[in-house]
């Protein structure tokens, strides 16, 4: 097990730029390798910026593996500040003792506004009429002009009931007047689910029931591609595809497809398969919103979840449990 030294000092990465007040505490517990250029650590590099280090605090741009953490035999803490592991290999970090942090909750109820801003945006086609427009293409009112979906009243599923997908059916039952249907891996409490006025469907029966379809799961190999084009052809036409989760749980090109042939009435992407690459038939895509991984972007969140991740860092470092640690 990777343990922290009795004697000298303890060395920290911090693996991008991030707010400087924050980061600054850090300093006296450990020396601090800072990244003022903001520069993604191609693997080489973030194994040898990391391999006299105790702790990392990173960013869902840095990816974690077996082979990193053998170049780093000091390592005792990885901090990440996302509430998704997905880019962390959490059984090579248990075999060696590595403690995994993480930045849950501080940023539940920002991202479901975000999730619900993309809902209305693709269903109402924000995007597409707002480039129309700057475009100098709008001569005329005309009757059916970017008429899309209604999104009050209609019908939520939301996919991964976790803490952003609960923040999200209560937003669209109470606030708009939704059925919200969930489905999850595992069946919710009913006073959870009578919270929220959601109801259980297995996956084929939500997508067939649903005008609105919202992924909010954690990313798994096994939620690859969850959503490819035999799901997409059980959605109703005309429906919506919202994705908050990770880009892999979709098939982008069936989705692309699914889109130019007007079986999905509108699409709101936040996350995508090789971010920052963008499936170039998604680019050109109808009625889809496409976004920069930005659902949980507004300022006191990311700088809440700095701070959490600043804390959990030096929580473990001065000997102290961690406040949110990642429990496989
Ligand atoms: C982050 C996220 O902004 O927390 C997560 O899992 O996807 C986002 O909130 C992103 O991963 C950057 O670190």
């Amino acid at each position: 097990m990777n343990r922290l030294p009795d004697d000298g000092p303890l060395r920290v990465l911090v693996a991008r730029a991030v707010f400087a007040d924050i980061i600054d505490p850090l300093r006296a517990v450990a020396e601090v390798e800072t990244t003022p250029d903001d520069a993604i650590s191609p693997p080489k590099v973030l194994r040898q910026r990391l391999a006299d280090k105790h702790g990392a605090f990173i960013t869902g741009s840095e990816r974690i593996d077996a082979a990193l953490l053998d170049a780093c035999p000091d390592l005792r803490v990885i901090s990440t500040m996302t509430v998704g592991v997905d880019h962390i290999d959490l059984a090579a970090c248990a075999e060696r003792g590595i403690i995994v942090t993480h930045s849950p909750d501080v940023l539940t109820e920002t991202t479901a506004d975000f999730g619900f801003a993309l809902l209305l945006a693709a269903a109402r086609q924000i995007g597409d009429a707002e480039r129309y427009l700057r475009a100098g293409k709008w001569s005329k009112w005309s009757v059916d002009l970017f008429a899309g979906a209604d999104v009050h009243g209609s019908t939520l599923g939301i996919v991964g009931m976790g803490r952003i997908g609960q923040a999200i059916a209560r937003r669209a039952a109470l606030g708009f007047g939704m059925r919200v249907l969930y489905h999850n891996r595992t069946r919710l409490p009913p006073q959870i689910e009578a919270e929220c006025r959601a109801a259980y469907r297995d996956l084929p029966r939500l997508l067939r029931e649903s005008d609105h379809v919202l992924l909010a799961m954690p990313y798994s190999p096994q939620a690859h591609h969850l959503i490819g084009a035999q799901q997409i052809a059980l959605m109703r036409p005309g429906a919506t595809l919202v994705n908050i989760a990770r880009g892999g749980v979709v098939d982008e090109a069936a989705l692309a497809a699914a889109l130019h042939s007007g079986h999905l009435g509108a699409a709101g992407l936040d996350v995508f398969e090789g971010e920052p690459q963008v499936h170039p038939a998604l680019l050109d895509a109808p009625r889809c919103v496409l976004t920069p991984h930005i659902a949980s972007s507004s300022m006191p969140t990311r700088r809440a979840m700095a701070q959490l991740a600043v804390d959990n860092l030096m929580a473990v470092l001065q000997g102290r449990p961690p406040l949110t640690p990642v429990t496989a």
